[in-house]
C-alpha cells in the first residue's frame, strides 16, 4: 500500500516554512481540520435530521435567510477556535460584529480568523455542494489584549493562510499558507484528510465561464461584452465557451481551479457593489487563486490590495484562469464609461 500523506503529517512537514510560528499556526490549521469534520458530519445528514435542515427563520446582517446549518457551522468553528488559544478573535459572515475572545489564553492568541462558515447554504435542501471559506491573519493589536476591529480590516495581502472545505461528492479541504495550494480529500472510513491534489495549479486558460446571467440586463457593459465574447464561435480561441453556474461559490471556484475557467459576480441592480463579501469570500479565494497561478480582481484592481473599511464590505469578483480574467478586464476597461 503506497504511503498516503495525511493533512496532519503535511501540516507538520510544512511547519518549517514558518520558523517564527512556534507551532501555533500548525495547531490552528489542525483546529480547522477538526471543526470541518464536525460540520461535515451534520451536512451529510441534512435532510435526514429535521432539526438541522431548512431555514432558521432568522436573517443575517446580509439580509439573507439563515439556514439552521449556517448557524450550526458558525457555532462549531467559533467554539473550536475559542478552546484552542491561538486565536484572539473571529469575524464571520453570519455575525453582525466580530467576536473578541475575552479569556486570558485567547487574548494571548496571535491570529484572527475571518470566515464564511457555510457558503451556498441555500443549496443544502437540494443536495448541491456547499463550502466553508476561511482566512487567517496575524493580529495587529498588542498580544494580551482583546482583538480590535483593525485586526480584521487588513488587506488580503496580509493573509498568512486561507482555504475552503467543499462538502460535495467527497469532502475536500484545500488551503494555502503562501507556498502553493494543496488539496486533501476526507477518507470517511478513516475520518482522515489525505493529500489527493498536491500543488494545485489554476490552468492559464479555460473554456468555462460562471455567471448568473439572470442579472444580465443590469450588468456593466463590459460584462455584457465579455459574455458575448464567450459565446462567439472562434476555433483559434476554443470558443464558444461553456456556461457552468452552480450558484455555490466554492463549488464553482473549485471546478474552475481544476478544469480552468472564470467566475464573475459583477455589480447588479440588487447588488450595486457586488454580492460577495471581500473579507469572507473574495480575499481567501483570491489568495488561493494567486497561489495556484490564477488571478482575482474586482474587474479593475487586484482583490488582495483592496483596503477594507467595513467588516461586511462587498466587491465585485472576477476570479480564475489568468488569460480569461485578463480578457474580461480588457472589456471592463474598454466599456468602463458605457451605460
Ligand atoms: P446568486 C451563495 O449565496 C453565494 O454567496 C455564492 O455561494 C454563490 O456563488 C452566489 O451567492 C449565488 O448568488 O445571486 O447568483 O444566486
Amino acid at each position: 500500500m503506497h504511503h498516503v500523506t495525511t493533512l496532519g503529517e503535511f501540516i507538520v512537514q510544512k511547519q518549517e516554512d514558518f520558523p517564527y510560528a512556534k507551532g501555533d499556526l500548525t495547531s490552528l490549521l489542525s483546529t480547522i481540520r477538526l471543526a470541518s469534520k464536525v460540520v461535515n458530519r451534520e451536512v451529510n445528514k441534512a435532510g435526514l435530521v429535521e432539526d438541522i435542515s431548512g431555514s432558521s427563520g432568522e436573517e443575517n446582517i446580509q439580509g439573507e435567510d439563515q439556514q439552521k446549518l449556517d448557524i450550526y457551522a458558525d457555532e462549531v468553528f467559533i467554539a473550536a477556535m475559542l478552546n484552542r488559544g491561538e486565536v484572539c478573535g473571529v469575524g464571520s459572515e453570519e455575525n453582525d460584529e466580530f467576536i473578541a475572545f475575552d479569556n486570558e489564553t485567547s487574548k494571548n492568541g496571535r491570529y484572527v480568523i475571518l470566515m464564511d462558515p457555510l457558503d451556498g447554504s441555500s443549496n443544502i435542501d437540494v443536495n448541491v455542494s456547499i463550502g466553508t471559506i476561511f482566512s487567517i491573519y496575524r493580529r495587529v493589536s498588542p498580544v494580551g489584549e482583546k482583538a480590535i476591529i483593525d485586526d480584521f480590516l487588513q488587506p488580503g495581502t496580509e493573509q498568512i493562510a486561507a482555504g475552503y472545505v467543499i462538502y460535495g461528492s467527497s469532502t475536500m479541504l484545500v488551503y494555502t499558507t503562501g507556498n502553493g495550494v494543496n488539496g486533501f480529500t476526507l477518507d470517511p472510513s478513516l475520518g482522515t484528510y489525505c493529500l489527493s491534489h498536491p500543488n494545485m495549479r489554476f490552468p492559464d486558460d479555460g473554456k468555462i465561464y460562471s455567471i448568473n446571467e439572470g442579472n444580465y440586463i443590469k450588468f456593466p457593459e463590459g460584462v455584457k461584452q465579455y459574455i458575448k465574447y464567450c459565446q462567439v464561435r472562434d476555433e483559434d480561441t476554443n470558443r464558444p465557451y461553456t456556461s457552468r453556474y452552480i450558484g455555490s461559490l466554492v463549488a464553482d471556484y473549485h471546478r474552475n481551479m481544476i478544469k480552468g475557467g472564470i467566475y464573475i459576480y459583477p455589480t447588479t441592480e440588487s447588488a450595486p457593489n457586488g454580492k460577495l463579501r471581500l473579507l469572507y469570500e473574495n480575499n481567501p479565494l483570491a489568495f488561493l487563486a494567486e497561489q495556484s497561478g490564477g488571478v482575482a480582481t474586482d474587474g479593475y484592481q487586484r482583490i488582495l490590495t483592496i483596503k477594507p473599511n467595513d467588516l461586511h464590505q462587498r466587491t465585485p469578483l472576477f476570479i480564475g484562469s489568468k488569460i480569461m480574467v485578463a480578457k474580461a478586464m480588457e472589456f471592463m476597461k474598454e466599456f468602463k464609461n458605457s451605460k
